[in-house]
């Protein structure tokens, strides 16, 4: 059986133009780099004047296949150096024709060539440390010789990726030019008249072991990836030691070493999980869509003025709604504050942030939303508030405009139904600061038109969002997982810890934020109006505390009233001992013997709740997969990316450990620990999350 090769050759002239055509990006998968040595050695032999490497599309080529990562191919079989060195050993030019991207081994193929010309579209770089890894096909050894050194050292220590402009004044492109191929073939006519030179016969910059430093000083020891990126500067010293193939051998080993690490796979995981994560039943890439042009917000509180911004952001024009005059001077004050902070710190030129703000009317009549595309309600979170917003709404937008709610957890099939065009209803919970957090859970109603889901989902990523989507239930996906996790928090305190040992463990294993400090920046209240709703149908067999309760009724909302679970005196934070002593108080009220909880206990008991609810929510389809749980924590909750998301780092624990310990924490009778049957499954059977996922998607196959 033969397969159709992967690389089309086609002369021109006499310069043989090879285009790489594995969509969707032209990844370098073993059966493309075969290819691509099988037709440069053909193109060689036939005696072509030059060669141009191009991608189809709009990629040169994203680099090495991630995938063959994880399915357990060697990615140096075949091996990319040897590639490159051929590329190098072959007696006429070889140019890379530069169209779109050019990342990770893509760049290091282009690297291997004599020159590069690039299309003013084109995006450069070495972007493996984002994904826990280094550039393992000579990108270390190769990027030195013809960039800056500066330049060098930083795009390998932060993945960052280049435009062509900077790019061409780095070094890396040696021309610009709209028609990519025809530039490459002046190259090729350039270069045949001198002598060719190969990169690694290049000499490197004399100022590289500072440049390497000054990378290494920038690395901040909180980033995901901060192990890969000084890795990756350990593989690019090497070049001063050795001779370039043992450089390049040392850095191989260094590459698969990273490749193993847990890091890296939880970083490929999240690559993944995020493209995953908006795919769901009945939408595809065929679904129409509706046009948006236009965009309503409800609510110019902190979430619909954040909201706002998203919008504006993207370059769709925004009516912003409150009651009255005043309300909508503070929306559009907080609005004006973030742009000219964003101008202050040089995150935003003047006259885009201008751009920006003008995008933005603020009405105080809800029939100017009568013509929008999208209206997205963001008022107070009071079902009957939002329903009299829908009625209202019902009236006034024209037909086919879609009708968003942001509720963090009421139910969207009642808002719903509260319109005449269920069907153009949807939930979009986005996270504080709307316009910075990535995370956008959109809900699918019971009625929710696919045509509706399939054009949220894409305005989302088009407005930088990463679209979950999740069914209807009390909290959704994050907040829903959240609930049990802060109940553990609270029920360690009546048993022996305080505030500040439970937020600094849960920091020590990567969280942002330890439960405590998190809501006392929420606001104590916000999750004490959920607890109400929570207790109206109680559980009694679930251990509840009321110590946070407790704190809401002394006043301690948080940071924002000065007091929470600390005290505060502006944003610094310090323990408080009237905490310490309502806590104590309380343990003995409850005549409970307080005793030493390790951090280790604390760790497991609050993160194990949240993977147990996690299952519990793929279990009854609020989420389709334990991976769209772990896209949700990394980027919504503060979980370490590094570690994957909770049900990733569940897999890596071991589901038998982590049902064990559910059983043993749950062994008096506490209803909080009652394992969800799918964990008890998974655990029994020897499966992971991943295993689920897996089997999930080839049953829907
Ligand atoms: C490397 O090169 C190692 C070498 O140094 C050494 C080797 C020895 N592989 O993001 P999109 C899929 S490491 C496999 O939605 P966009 C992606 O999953 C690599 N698949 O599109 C998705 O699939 P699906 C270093 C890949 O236009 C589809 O392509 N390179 C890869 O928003 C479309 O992707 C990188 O880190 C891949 N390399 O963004 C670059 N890349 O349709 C990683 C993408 O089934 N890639 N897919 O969901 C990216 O940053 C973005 O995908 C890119 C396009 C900017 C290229």
């Amino acid at each position: 059986m033969t397969f159709p090769s992967l690389v089309r050759t086609e002369v021109s002239g006499t310069v043989a133009v090879l285009t790489i055509a594995n969509p969707p990006v032209n990844s370098l998968s073993a059966a493309v780099r075969r290819d691509l040595t099988a037709a440069l050695s053909r193109a060689v032999i036939n005696g072509v004047s030059g060669v141009v490497l191009i991608g189809e599309g709009g990629h040169f080529s994203a680099g090495a296949d991630i995938q063959e990562f994880d399915a357990g191919l060697d990615p140096t079989a075949p091996d990319p150096n040897d590639l490159h060195a051929a590329i190098e050993a072959s007696p006429v030019p070889v140019v890379a024709a530069i169209r779109g991207t050019a990342l990770g081994g893509g760049l290091e193929l282009a690297l291997a060539c004599h020159g590069r010309v690039a299309s003013p579209d084109a995006r450069i770089g070495l972007p493996e440390v984002k994904l826990g890894l280094l550039p393992g096909g000579g990108g270390t050894q190769r990027l030195p010789r013809v960039a800056k050194a500066a330049v060098a050292a930083g795009m390998i220590a932060s993945g960052r990726v280049l435009g062509a402009a900077e790019a061409r004044a780095a070094g890396i492109v040696d021309r610009i030019g709209d028609d990519s191929l025809a530039e490459a073939m002046i190259l090729i006519e350039q270069l045949g008249a001198v002598p060719l030179t190969a990169t690694s016969g290049r000499a490197l910059p004399p100022d590289l072991a500072e440049a390497i430093d000054a990378a290494r000083a920038g690395i901040s020891a909180k980033s995901p990836h901060a192990e890969a990126s000084r890795t990756a500067l350990d593989a690019m010293a090497q070049s001063a030691r050795l001779s370039f193939p043992e450089a390049l051998a040392a850095e191989r080993r260094l590459f698969l070493g990273l490749m193993e690490s847990t890091t890296s796979r939880a970083l490929r995981h999240l690559f993944f999980a995020e493209r995953a994560a908006a795919g769901t039943p009945g939408i595809g890439k065929e679904t129409r869509t509706r046009p948006v042009e236009t965009v309503g917000v409800i609510g110019a509180g902190t979430m619909g003025s954040g909201i706002a911004m998203v919008f504006a952001n993207a370059g769709l024009p925004v009516t912003l709604i409150e009651r009255d005059a005043a309300g909508l001077e503070r929306g559009l004050k907080r609005i004006r504050d973030v742009y000219d902070r964003a101008v202050a710190k040089g995150d935003l030129s003047a006259e885009v942030a201008q751009d920006r703000l003008q995008q933005i009317t603020g009405r105080t009549d809800i029939a100017a939303l009568s013509g929008v595309d999208l209206v997205i309600e963001a008022a107070f979170e009071e079902m009957q508030v939002k329903l009299a917003i829908f009625q209202e709404l019902d009236k006034i937008a024209k037909r086919g405009a879609i009708l968003a709610t942001n509720t963090s957890a009421l139910d969207v099939d009642v808002i719903a139904a509260a319109t005449s065009r269920p069907a153009d209803v949807v939930g979009l919970h986005f996270f504080s600061p709307a316009h910075v957090m990535r995370l956008l859970e959109i809900v699918r109603a019971r009625e929710t038109a696919p045509d509706v889901l399939a054009t949220v989902i894409r305005l989302a990523r088009k407005a930088g969002k990463t679209p979950v989507v999740v069914g209807v239930c009390d909290g959704f996906l994050a907040n829903r997982l959240l609930y049990p996790y802060l109940r553990q928090a609270d029920l360690m305190l009546e048993e022996g810890a305080l505030p500040e040992q439970i937020d600094s463990a849960l920091n020590a294993f990567g969280l942002a934020m330890g439960p405590c400090a998190m809501l006392d920046m929420a606001g104590q209240d916000v999750a004490w109006h959920v607890r109400q709703r929570q207790l109206k149908d109680w559980d009694p067999a679930r251990r509840y505390s009321r110590l946070a309760d407790l704190l809401v009724e002394q006043g301690r909302l948080g940071s924002k009233t000065g007091a929470g679970w600390y005290r505060y005196s502006g944003r610094q934070k310090e323990s408080d001992p009237a905490v310490e002593a309502m806590i104590l108080q309380e343990s003995d009220r409850l005549d409970v013997t307080r005793r030493a909880i390790s951090d280790e206990e604390i760790i497991k008991r609050a993160l194990y709740a949240i993977v147990n609810e996690g299952a519990f929510a793929l279990a009854d389809g609020t989420v389709q997969r334990a991976s769209d749980i772990d896209v949700a924590y990394t980027q919504g909750m503060g979980f370490p990316a590094a570690r994957g998301g909770p049900m990733f780092w569940a897999d890596t624990v071991g589901l038998d450990a982590i049902y064990a310990d559910i059983l043993s924490f749950g062994a008096s009778g506490d209803a909080n620990w009652r394992p969800a049957r799918l964990l008890e499954e998974l655990a029994r059977s020897g499966r992971s999350f991943a295993d689920h996922d897996r089997e999930r998607r080839a049953e829907a196959a």
